[in-house]
């Protein structure tokens, strides 16, 4: 499906009458309605503000209040949501809430409203003109995936070409004041079951946090992330790392830089794994080429939706390249998509997916996520997310709304503060 170009003039139109979401999906079920087209009749951008329960810090900064975007799509009846990921700030990489609201608005949703596709494998198509921004088109990338699974009576996961009922899940840590506060947030996940623990590193905040982690719990599956906070030179310092028994050390150096990463990882044991460089599949296969890392994280919102994910994830399988499934903080419905992602095959590692109430004191989906005490997480079994969107609390949180409707001819814009 990926790669498939916009209906050509002339391809057969969906039936001219609204369907009711139970016809909708009856219709598409059948094999010999493959040709129904998923229209995007309409598109809603909110940002929501929400707390979390607690702060949480890394190298590039501390962040306590969320600012998300989250994006409606309506197809004939049907409903589906996304979640922009990117941070309030241009820190983890170069979106921010603010451009990604800019963008959508000016770009994003004209392209996509009023359109006509054989289904959300042509969205990076549609959206190829766009260069980067890849979190706002994974938003709505990700809503049309959505509702194509609820057309077609599938769980997202299965749509998508996932297999395992079941994900593992680990915790990331934030950077603590002392080694400490650090060992006691170790042992409270630990007891709830995590499978692995990220802790956050940056200079002067590393060997000693490290190394009380791996005194304390001889052997726990550890990891780290530096989110991008050293140099090649300080290569030295980070060869260190090695007698802790690391699973990994995510992305060390500069958050565009895979060469760089080839030379450290040629100096290191401990395997590298890379976040912030690999933007698509093109950038996995180079670093896999290249010797850069020897496991990536894929993150949904910064390979541009599901769609770029399962070609990295497929490059990475061909290649015996283990991946994981990072996270950005998201509310449920972030979460529920992460989540049908992580069940594709290549997903081996567990995940930085973790239970709702480890952020928010209420989640914006019914149920909220829950982990196992084997530290876990089931993945749904039902048509669509998996999960139902909380309406009322997401109208309750929403600051400002940009609702664009497909209209005869051209689009229709109505914003609401
Ligand atoms: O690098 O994985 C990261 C959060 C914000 C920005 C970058 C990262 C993270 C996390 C949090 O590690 C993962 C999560 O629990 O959602
Ligand atoms: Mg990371």
């Amino acid at each position: 499906m990926v790669g498939r170009s916009a209906p050509r003039p002339g391809a057969r139109q969906p039936p001219a009458t609204k369907s009711t979401r139970a016809e909708a999906c009856r219709n598409i079920t059948s094999a010999s309605d493959w040709w129904q087209l998923l229209k995007i009749d309409a598109l809603t951008l909110r940002e929501i503000h929400v707390r979390l329960k607690s702060s949480f810090e890394t190298s590039f900064g501390k962040i306590w209040e969320r600012r998300i975007l989250l994006v409606e799509a309506r197809s004939e009846g049907l409903s589906g949501w996304g979640e922009v990921t990117a941070g309030e700030g241009p820190f983890y990489n170069p979106e921010t809430t603010d451009t990604s609201w800019s963008i959508f608005c000016n770009f994003v949703a004209p392209l996509a409203i009023g359109k006509n596709i054989e289904g959300p494998g042509d969205v990076p198509t549609l959206f190829a003109p766009i260069r980067g921004h890849e979190m706002t088109k994974a938003a709505l990338e990700n809503a049309l995936w959505d509702i194509e699974s609820q057309r077609r009576g599938v769980p997202l996961a299965s749509l998508l070409g996932g297999t395992a009922r079941e994900i593992a899940c680990g915790v990331s840590l934030g950077i603590q004041t002392n080694p400490e506060a650090l060992l006691s947030i170790v042992e409270r996940e630990l007891d709830a079951g995590y499978q692995r623990i990220k802790i956050k590193i940056k200079p002067g905040k590393d060997l000693e946090f490290i190394a009380a982690v791996r005194k304390r719990f001889p052997a726990v599956r550890l990891m780290v992330d530096a989110n991008s906070a050293y140099h090649l030179e300080q290569a030295a310092h980070l060869k260190e790392f090695d007698a802790y028994d690391l699973m990994m050390i995510e992305q060390p150096l500069a958050w565009d830089d895979i060469f760089d990463h080839a030379k450290l990882q040629s100096q290191m044991r401990t395997p590298i794994c890379l976040d912030e460089s690999i933007h698509n599949a093109s950038h996995a296969r180079a670093a896999i080429e290249l010797g850069a890392c020897r496991i990536i994280n894929i993150k949904l919102g910064r390979v541009g939706g599901h769609s770029e994910a399962r070609r990295v994830q497929e490059i990475c399988r061909q290649r015996s390249m283990p991946v994981w499934s990072g996270g950005m903080l998201e509310t449920g419905i972030g979460r529920a998509h992460n989540i049908a992602m992580s069940s594709l095959p290549g997903f081996t590692l567990p995940g930085d997916i973790s239970a709702s109430q480890r952020y928010w004191d209420e989640d914006i989906i019914d149920p909220e996520v829950e982990v196992t005490p084997k530290g876990t997480i089931v993945v749904p079994t039902i048509p669509g997310l998996g999960y139902s969107v909380r309406r009322k609390r997401i109208e309750q949180l929403t600051v400002r709304q940009q609702v664009f409707h497909a209209k005869n001819s051209g689009v229709s814009v109505e914003g609401a503060a």
